[in-house]
């Protein structure tokens, strides 16, 4: 499988935090739908970032179907879901908070860099700033009423999709959301960042590196 998309799309980077944590090996191509626009339209002329090309060729996109086929393919009993029903209903309300909040994040960052000075919206920003802040109020409220679990394998969808979602809008609109205001996201976030899938696909231009490679390449060791 190969992973289509850069480190600095927290689309991307939620799949491939996932695919690691789901035990699924996949080569991961750092191709920008920006600056390497024509080279994304080679393997997928609608260029979406994440883009995964399937071992038969088949192209999915959309981070959140790509995990539902990851989650499909993923060893039995391993999944990044939980079964019970109140527990996925809350993960559920996690994700689509951490996901608008990535998504009110990148446009504003598109108003930012792509759209000249003289024909920014101010309205439209404004509009969209309130709804990303909303998105990270009810995060952090829900996250202080009832914390994720964070230790190794026990770290969720939800954890992936929410501490993804906050590094990436601090990287990218820390003036934006002011980190302080959120403690218990900024607390959460800064212990996921230090989980090794998290760390072998970091936030940027970098191409993800699997643990057992990082390591055996710091260590000068042979591969197991
Ligand atoms: N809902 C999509 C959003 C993906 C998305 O918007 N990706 C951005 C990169 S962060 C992209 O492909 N932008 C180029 C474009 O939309 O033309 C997902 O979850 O994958």
């Amino acid at each position: 499988m190969q992973l289509i998309g850069m480190l600095d799309s927290p689309y991307v980077r939620r799949v491939a935090v996932s695919l690691q944590l789901l035990g699924l090996p996949f080569e991961h191509k750092p191709i920008s739908v920006f600056s390497t626009f024509e080279q994304f339209r080679q393997i997928n002329p609608v260029v979406k970032a994440p883009s995964l090309v399937c071992d038969d060729r088949t192209v999915l996109m959309d981070s959140t179907l790509i995990l539902e086929y990851a989650e499909s393919l993923a060893a039995p009993g391993k999944s990044l879901m939980p079964v019970g029903i109140a527990d996925r209903q809350h993960a559920l309300r996690m994700i689509g908070l951490a996901l608008a909040a990535c998504e009110k994040s990148v446009q504003i960052i598109y108003e930012r860099s792509l759209r000249p000075a003289e024909k920014l919206h101010q309205p439209w920003v404004s509009r969209v700033t309130g709804q990303l802040l909303e998105a990270y109020s009810a995060l952090e409220s829900e996250l202080s009423h009832k914390p994720f679990a964070l230790a190794g394998e026990s770290i969720d969808q939800a954890g992936v999709t929410t501490a993804v979602a906050w590094h990436f809008t601090q990287m990218m609109l820390p003036d934006v959301v002011i980190a302080t205001d959120y403690p218990t996201l900024q607390q959460f976030s800064a212990k996921a960042e230090e989980l090794p899938e998290f760390i072998a696909a970091p936030h940027g231009s970098s191409t993800y590196c699997s643990i057992s490679l990082l390591s055996a390449l710091l260590l000068d060791e042979p591969l197991q």
